[in-house]
């Protein structure tokens, strides 16, 4: 027999992504709000998923959408009060719903008390919460660069040293060698986690080991001390459920976090396919998706992590495009497609993460002018790129492509003014095709979107096979149709997607027979395993093996 794993409730649960300020305002100000998600939480128990995962609800100036914090304990006075957070916390364990927080701690925002304290005397304990080298105007301490653009040293006047910031200049790293800053921190998630909460996504934890003095951001050499001294602090002895984001992870160094022998996190965020679509490092930078790519990366993900880690897995977040836009079509096939990404990704071994939107097929929404962007990453890339030469159109391109808005347009909910988001003015566009795409419309509709997620759920639910089974990638198909099986004990199942808008042929017959369609996203009742396949035809069935194999 194989070894004994344990199982835990997050490896057969599914969870669902909120962006607080863009899915549901209660009270006309145009900005989503925790009242605005309790009154959605039936919407979500009717899905079938088991977790939110909220986008920080924490007090903040705003630099980044909640991503510079200024009081962890403290909620944003746009999206209520404790009470609101108590009540969303309540009424969500109600639905077995659990809620996982964004934990922001590779940075704070620079109105935190901390550094408001560390900037106004160099002699305060804070000080050393965050990470100040000596410099002087012209010469600033290394090269290192923000992900947001420029240099990563800010210059302090006051006390001639720079302070340190892997994004905004509003967003100063905090210093994780500091084992004062480290326990304030494991106090506050400790908080959180008495007050109910069942976990935390942890916003870009792979750098918080940085050595800036050595050029080291991601991936550090404390990392994973850091790691281990805080679940034996925080987590030690809960039920969480902990995600990492990590950009930077390889399969082994995702098994390092996830391992659970290693009692880090329970899984990462890894960002490999992500970058498929790109030249070299800059989202920016286009280059075609080759799908052939795309299967030997997610399949070796699959593969490699073994009974020593975990795959988390997703298209969307508040930082991707939509992807029914970047990899579907969203004109002729846009239910087609969405439904395809809904198949592929929910029958692969893992925790499935779901972005608000993405369920109803929720498309980028374009823009033609500079003056329609929020996003701090897309401005700061505007006037880096104008400066570097880039023309209007090219740099419109490339946001109309990757740019964080396309995620962050309000939630559609009806095909009532604002898509039924706000009865005041959004504080992002609502996405014009709201009268066409939105929760109500797919709700009436059974062949929608939105019940190809819900029954993919509900499979994960019924059938260990999903959760446990092994993976084994189908090669004996074309590149552009992404194939696999997954058995467990004895059964086997084969999902097959067609990732193009034109007709392919497969002949799987070596693989067996149909015994049953488990889902099919053109609705066939029955369906060969020789045959071909419709533009963005995506299906799962149940096989039986031939007698040889
Ligand atoms: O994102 C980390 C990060 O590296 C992103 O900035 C990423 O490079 C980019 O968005 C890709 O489009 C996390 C959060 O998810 C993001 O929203 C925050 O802005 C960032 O950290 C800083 O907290
Ligand atoms: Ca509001």
């Amino acid at each position: 027999m194989g070894i004994v794993v344990e199982k835990r409730w997050w490896q057969s649960t599914v969870v669902y992504q909120i962006y607080p300020r863009s899915f549901q305002d209660s009270n006309g100000d145009g900005i989503g709000d925790l009242s605005g998600i309790i009154k959605r939480l039936d919407y979500l128990q009717n899905l079938g998923i088991g977790a939110i995962w909220l986008s920080p609800v924490y007090q903040s100036p705003n630099d980044d959408n909640g991503y510079d914090i200024s009081d962890y304990l403290a909620i944003m006075e746009e999206f209520g009060t404790m009470d609101d957070m108590d009540l969303l916390i309540a009424e969500a364990k109600k639905r077995d719903i659990a809620i996982i927080m964004d934990l922001v701690v590779n940075h704070s925002s620079d109105e935190h008390r901390w550094f408001v304290e560390a900037k106004k005397d160099k002699n305060s304990p804070y000080r050393d919460y965050y990470i100040w080298r000596d410099g002087t105007p012209e010469q600033c301490p290394n090269d290192i660069g923000s992900i947001f653009g420029g240099s990563a040293w800010e210059y302090d006047e006051a006390s001639g040293q720079y302070y340190f910031h892997l994004f905004s200049k509003k967003q100063p790293d905090l210093n994780w060698e500091n084992e004062v800053l480290r326990k304030e921190i494991y106090h506050m998630m400790n908080s959180w986690l008495d007050k109910g909460i069942a976990g935390f996504r942890m916003d870009v934890i792979d750098l918080i080991g940085k050595v800036p003095d050595e050029h080291i951001t991601g991936n550090g050499p404390k990392l994973h001390d850091y790691l281990q001294e805080m679940h034996q602090a925080t987590l030690k002895g809960r039920d969480t459920l902990t995600v990492g984001e990590t950009w930077g992870a390889t399969t082994e160094v995702a098994k390092l976090y996830s391992d659970p022998k290693r009692e880090e996190l329970s899984m990462v965020f890894q960002f490999e396919h992500i970058g498929l679509d790109q030249k070299g490092f800059e989202k920016w930078d286009l280059k075609e998706l080759d799908l052939l790519e795309l299967k030997l990366v997610l399949s070796k993900w699959q593969s490699e992590l073994g009974n020593e880690g975990w795959n988390s897995l997703f298209w969307n977040n508040h930082d991707l495009p939509r992807i029914v836009s970047r990899w579907g079509d969203d004109k002729t096939f846009r239910v087609e497609s969405a439904k395809l990404f809904a198949i592929l990704l929910h029958s692969m071994k893992g925790t499935p993460y779901i972005y608000q939107g993405e369920e109803i097929g929720m498309t980028n929404c374009p823009v033609t002018d500079f003056s329609e962007i929020d996003d701090i990453e897309s401005k700061n890339m505007i006037s880096d790129r104008l400066e570097k030469g880039y023309t209007k159109e090219e740099i419109l391109t490339s946001i109309n492509a990757k740019g964080r808005d396309n995620a962050r347009t309000p939630m559609q909910w009806d095909d009532t003014a604002n898509a039924g988001f706000t009865t005041g003015t959004p504080w992002l566009h609502v996405n014009p095709n709201y009268k066409e795409i939105n929760v109500q419309a797919a709700l009436n509709d059974k062949n929608s979107i939105f019940y190809t997620y819900q029954k993919m759920i509900q499979l994960r639910k019924e059938h260990d096979l999903l959760v446990w089974g092994e993976y084994h990638l189908v090669e004996e198909v074309p590149d552009e149709v992404f194939a696999f099986t997954r058995t467990y004990q004895g059964e086997t199942w084969l999902t097959v997607a067609n990732m193009t808008g034109v007709s392919q042929t497969i002949d799987l017959q070596e693989y067996g027979k149909v015994a049953e369609v488990i889902i099919s996203n053109y609705n066939f009742d029955t369906v060969s395993i020789v045959k071909g396949l419709e533009p963005y035809e995506a299906f799962i069935v149940k096989l039986i093996k031939n007698k040889s194999k």
